[in-house]
């Protein structure tokens, strides 16, 4: 049985249709996950990845991706890459074409070139409008990184996992917060952070705020914790309740963790907001709902 996960309402929607396209196309999981991750960047409408992504606050987009693969631990990532789609799948370039784990800004785009991807515009009206009222304010509001005006949330960064016969992966694609500071670079393409996946244990993913998620190592200890074996629902709320524990601060934004365990069972937490997610089993995604755990 495969089982793969996908994060918020409509990104996530996008992912997993697309994941479930390449799955019943018999694609591996990383090709399943890749799938997924480069339709929801190829997706203009969708505010925190890919194409059409809130920029940075010098009016960059600026995307981090991550790929890795449960049996042999290799894993791939770019951060701060600019003009080059689909992210994910430069990331896993790095994974297969080289014997880095992580490539970043300048040289994540002309490695991607070098692999016969080519720079664009990853700019539309809507980006362009959206970066010039955040230019247009006399002082920037910090909460921006998290809201923007017209009320679109921006945490639509995709984390997709999947399971197949006890072997599991992990992936991550976003465009950060928006309006972050130009060089940010937030969980998504950390592994630990925002995403892990072991054979030995399963897999486990993140979104949200990605500082704090990176602050305590968030999918590595939910993988530990499926290590130890508590269930993946167990897992992410111990997570979550233990990160807002140790920084109560932690609560000011929302924060989400998945994971997947070997034998497709699955779970997720969230802090501050409620969160939807898709999981796709038996051919069939269905959309779940989640209530912060504290
Ligand atoms: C980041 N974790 O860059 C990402 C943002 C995110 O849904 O997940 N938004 O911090």
């Amino acid at each position: 049985m495969k089982t793969i996960l996908s994060t918020w309402d409509r990104p996530g929607q996008v992912a997993i249709e697309a994941a479930s396209k390449m799955s019943k196309g018999g694609g591996s999981l990383l090709d399943i996950l890749e799938a997924g991750l480069a339709a929801s960047e190829d997706y203009p409408e969708l505010v925190a990845i890919g194409r059409g992504s809130i920029p940075n606050s010098e009016g960059r987009i600026q995307l981090d991706a991550s790929i890795m693969t449960g049996d042999t631990l290799e894993c791939g990532a770019v951060c701060g890459m600019e003009d080059v789609l689909p992210a994910i799948s430069v990331a896993r370039k790095v994974m297969t074409e080289t014997d880095h784990v992580m490539l970043c800004g300048e040289g994540a785009r002309n490695f991607a070139i070098s692999q016969g991807y080519a720079p664009q515009n990853l700019h539309t009206a809507d980006s362009c409008r959206r970066y010039s009222e955040f230019a247009a304010q006399d002082e920037k509001r910090k909460d921006y990184v998290h809201t923007v005006d017209d009320g679109v949330p921006t945490h639509d960064t995709v984390t997709v996992l999947g399971v197949e016969n006890g072997k599991c992966a992990a992936a991550s694609s976003t465009s950060g917060l928006a309006f972050k500071l130009p060089g940010r670079v937030g969980d998504s393409p950390i592994v630990g952070a925002g995403i892990y996946a072991d054979d030995l244990a399963g897999a486990a993913g993140a979104t949200g705020w990605g500082e704090e998620l990176w602050k305590t190592a968030a999918s590595f200890r939910v993988v530990e914790g499926l290590r130890r074996g508590l269930t993946p629902q167990e897992s992410c709320e111990e997570v979550i309740t233990s990160m807002v524990r140790r920084r109560p601060e932690a609560t000011k934004y929302p924060s989400v963790v998945l994971a997947v365990g070997l034998d497709g069972s699955w779970g997720a937490a969230c802090c501050f907001r409620a969160f939807d997610m898709w999981v796709l089993q038996d051919g069939l995604p269905v959309k779940h709902h989640f209530e912060p755990v504290i």
